[in-house]
């Protein structure tokens, strides 16, 4: 595939005016007339039009109401060129589609229910041709019809500003976007759907209509999803002052769609995974996850829509925003501290693994082949995290004046991520030319941090070094001469120093008269740069980068004592967390060694971490314990986590040792466990919110704990949970824990789900999902079967992620397996899918990315599979990009 660069960005020759949509929808095509309003951007100039279009029929072309002639226009693959056009002019097109047949779900669509639009990057050049690039910008109008009984429910952008009845049964609706948008943000839906609508007032008055649109009978899983559309629209305001500016806004929710949901003005179409909700379908954690993406397209209405990308390589600007207003609006409704350790979590598990393999890229690239590889975590996340440093670093307050002034400066642009920093740096008056690196670099740097204390001076000193080694990235740029000087990063460390008995030091830097307070954030910006603390009475004990205040790796030698006394009293909630992974971590990195050597035995556990972990547990019960925080902490680090750490990735090895210390810590600690169970127990009706979740999450990590007692009460115990379950999230976690056992009642239990919850898709997801995640020997061939099941449906996303994804990306020990049985399914689905949908195969590809980290036997499997795919013939330029530079 041919690469795209940021470099050759050149503004368009054309800009539009107006847009003018008629959509008409057969049963067997579907007709769209477009009408575009031209003006030339340098009046007088002589560049051609240049238009896209992918899969259109052509069957007219008329400029200012005349027909064009063959000799004005011509098509190359996906290009419409038309020259000599008047500097201003209307443009007239009719195409013809085939929703019916569009598998990749990119554009206009059908579903079960009627007919859908994903656009975002490049699906609007499926349905008309058009500038399909995000810094054009227009009003549109839309037109759409379609037989009235079979798709009753007409949509678009904006508001209603007509309806009506056609010949045939068919009947039409037109709507209007008095805003100008990217094609990007356009959506239309034509279908059968049930809808339930709430209503919310702005600030200034304005009464929006907010709905939700679901397949019908779904009316009963709406609740979730609309309280939390008001709630960020309320959430919106109080924060940063931004209002709903539209009279309608409307989710519809699609069962197959390729991502979360998607941001359209207006009209936000969603997975329904994050829409439908009801305690008996839906787990506590859907219900979190739901709030957070209706907070997430909500917010895009101001941060992606108001105010756009120029390009696809500033994407980050509107993602890493936007995803961290969606965790700032979670740690508001949600717990704070529990909300930061899932993110870090998933910053660990997602991100730092592609910083560290062939994908790695910083979060604006420089090139790409195919855009729709770049919704990655690092854009998302890493972006978000880089949004954070500059919030960390100048502050709340004048975080706000900079977002003011990004939106004074740019409503209704497309603009670039310097125009953003530039907003920031002026509204702070911080210098943030160094910082613009996290931009530009990738990788994930390393903090080398030492400390040294001086008794008789009563002086501490932090001594910290930089690491940012180049990637394949920067290696891949320099063979293109497009080597960008790296240099070390400007970011906040957040630090506090504990004393022998847990208390929060003072902080006095040196030069200061007095100590400002016991946490201090720091700024580091050079590849070596050291920090000195005044009146020091003893040496403390470091606690850095909390709230995990930059996203970075840290190498400071803890001892376990140091990190037990952490993981007990550090004020910050995400770095008692992070003393406890950091702990667990370098347990089982040695018990992996231990089971490489042989050692039967579990004498690597050292009994200080058995005794922290049953004082973690009891602080759950005490006055101000979180169960919810105590959750997260018992929750040991991953398969996959723990693989980036190791030389050559060993993942039986690790997969035993890391069974090992759950089972030692279930046998320690039964009584604790048991009793916690017990007393966890709730009575009151369900409700999704915080403080009954948090329990719950304790409480099912216990029963998790007590699962792995090879011992039929124990396992009485889980098929108890699974039969007596109130909801979602204790049936499916008793359920996940029977499908790692072998016993008879493991059957049954996924028999007796599978029949009560055969129609509900969401939950048949769940239960592909317990099965493939499964650590029992046979499992890859269960998952062989399960494709061929009645349940899994190959064109369906979610169908895909539940079953195949979480197989390759979350079962480690069976992906990985020594005869290379799991990757070759994972090459015979991304074959399959390639077809049929480029962008979910391309997921599914990288599962590969870190095939380069394990022995020699198993990159000969992952080599024979990664070349078999690229061998392939007419492979998409999605998953060509992947495997050609895993391959690289
Ligand atoms: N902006 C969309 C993602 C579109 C992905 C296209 N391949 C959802 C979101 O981030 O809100
Ligand atoms: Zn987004």
């Amino acid at each position: 595939p041919a690469t795209i660069y940021l470099k050759d960005y050149t503004p368009p020759a054309f800009l539009i005016d107006t847009v003018a949509l008629d959509i008409a929808i057969h049963t067997d095509f579907t007709r769209v007339q477009a009408r575009l309003a031209l003006r030339r951007q340098a009046p007088g100039s002589a560049s051609a039009l240049e238009l896209d279009g992918e899969e259109l029929e052509l069957q007219a072309l008329r400029v200012d109401g005349v027909a064009l002639p063959a000799e004005r226009y011509r098509i190359e693959g996906d290009k419409l060129w038309i020259t000599d056009l008047p500097d201003v002019c209307v443009l007239e097109s009719v195409v013809r589609i085939a929703p019916d047949q569009n598998t990749q779900l990119s554009g206009l669509y059908r579903s079960k229910d009627g007919y859908f639009t994903q656009c975002e990057a490049q699906g609007f050049r499926r349905i008309t041709y058009y500038p399909d690039r995000p810094d054009v910008m227009a009003k549109f109008v839309c037109r759409l019809s379609a037989d009235r009984a079979a798709f009753p429910i007409l949509l678009a952008n904006g508001n209603p500003v007509a309806q009506g009845a056609e010949e045939n049964g068919r009947h039409w609706a037109t709507w209007e976007d008095p805003f100008a948008k990217p094609a990007y943000l356009f959506a239309c839906v034509a279908a059968k759907l049930d809808m339930l609508e709430d209503f919310y007032t702005t600030t200034s008055g304005r009464r929006v209509r907010c709905a939700v649109y679901v397949e019908p009978g779904k009316l009963d899983q709406c609740d979730h999803a609309i309280a939390a559309l008001k709630k960020s629209m309320k959430w919106d305001e109080d924060v940063f002052g931004l209002e709903m500016d539209l009279d309608h806004y409307m989710i519809v929710a699609v069962g197959d769609f390729n991502m979360g949901a998607m941001e359209n003005k207006g009209l936000n179409i969603f997975n329904t995974k994050y829409v439908l909700a009801r305690p008996d379908t839906a787990t506590d954690t859907d219900y979190q996850n739901i709030d957070r993406v209706v907070a997430h397209e909500y917010f895009h209405n101001w941060t992606g829509n108001r105010v756009t990308c120029r390009d696809w390589f500033q994407l980050s600007l509107k993602e890493g925003l936007t995803v961290f207003r969606d965790q700032q609006f979670g740690m508001d409704v949600h717990s704070a501290g529990v909300t930061r350790i899932q993110e870090v979590r998933t910053l660990r598990a997602a991100q730092f693994p592609e910083d560290a393999g062939p994908m790695a890229h910083p979060i604006r690239p420089e090139s790409y082949a195919e855009i729709n590889n770049f919704y990655t975590a690092t854009v998302y996340e890493k972006g978000a995290e880089v949004i954070r440093m500059i919030h960390t670093l100048i502050g709340q307050d004048a975080f706000r004046k900079g977002m003011d002034l990004y939106f004074a400066r740019h409503d209704g642009q497309a603009v670039t991520c310097e125009d953003f920093v530039a907003a920031m740096q002026d509204a702070s008056g911080l210098d943030l030319t160094q910082f613009k690196r996290w931009y530009s670099q990738a990788g994930t740097p390393c903090l080398i941090v030492r400390s040294e204390f001086d008794a008789a001076a009563r002086r501490y000193s932090l001594h910290v070094e930089q690491q940012f080694a180049p990637t394949p990235y920067e290696a891949r740029m320099e063979k293109e001469g497009l080597a960008l000087p790296r240099g070390p990063y400007h970011l906040p460390i957040v630090l506090g120093l504990l004393d022998a008995d847990g208390h929060a030091l003072p902080l006095q830097l040196a030069g200061e008269a007095t100590p400002a307070s016991t946490q201090r954030t720091l700024q580091l910006r050079d590849a070596k740069q050291s920090f000195v603390f005044e009146n020091v009475a003893a040496e403390p004990i470091p606690s850095l980068l909390r709230g995990f205040s930059a996203p970075v790796l840290l190498d400071y030698p803890y001892t376990t004592a140091q990190l037990v006394h952490l993981m007990a009293y550090d004020g910050d909630a995400v770095n008692r967390w992070e003393a406890g992974q950091r702990l667990a971590t370098e347990i089982l990195l040695a018990g992996a060694k231990a089971v490489q050597q042989g050692h039967s035995g579990s004498d690597w556990i050292p009994l200080d971490y058995i005794h922290a972990m049953a004082r973690l547990l009891g602080a759950a019960f005490v006055d101000g314990g979180d169960p919810a925080l105590v959750a997260e902490a018992l929750m040991l680090p991953s398969e996959n986590v723990l693989a980036e750490q190791m030389e050559v990735v060993d993942p039986d090895a690790l997969h035993a040792a890391r069974l090992a210390l759950r089972r030692t810590l279930a046998r320690d600690l039964r009584e604790a466990l048991l009793a916690a169970y017990l007393e966890l127990k709730i009575d009151a009706p369900y409700s999704p919110e915080g403080e009954q979740a948090g329990k719950r999450a304790l409480r099912n990590a216990c029963l998790g704990y007590l699962a792995e007692l090879d011992e039929p009460s124990a396992q009485a115990l889980v098929i108890g949970h699974f039969e007596t379950a109130g909801n979602m999230t204790d049936s499916i976690a008793a359920l996940a824990a029977v499908a790692n056992l072998d016993i008879p009642a493991r059957h049954v239990l996924l028999d007796s789900f599978y029949s009560k919850w055969r129609d509900e898709a969401l939950v048949v997801d769940k239960w592909l999902q317990v099965q493939a995640t499964s650590r029992l020997p046979g499992t890859t061939q269960d998952v062989r079967a399960l494709m061929a099941h009645e349940a899994f449906d190959i064109r369906n996303p979610n169908k895909v992620y539940s079953l195949v994804r979480a197989f390759c990306a979350a079962n480690p020990k069976h992906f990985h397996a020594a005869d290379g049985s799991g990757y070759q399914l994972a090459a015979d689905v991304i074959l399959q899918l390639d077809a049929l949908n480029p962008q979910v195969a391309s997921r599914i590809a990288r599962c590969f990315d870190r095939w380069k980290k394990f022995d020699a036997q198993r990159q000969h499997q992952a080599r024979t599979q990664l070349e078999r795919v690229r061998a392939h013939d007419g492979l998409s330029s999605d998953v060509a990009e992947v495997v050609g530079k895993a391959l690289e």
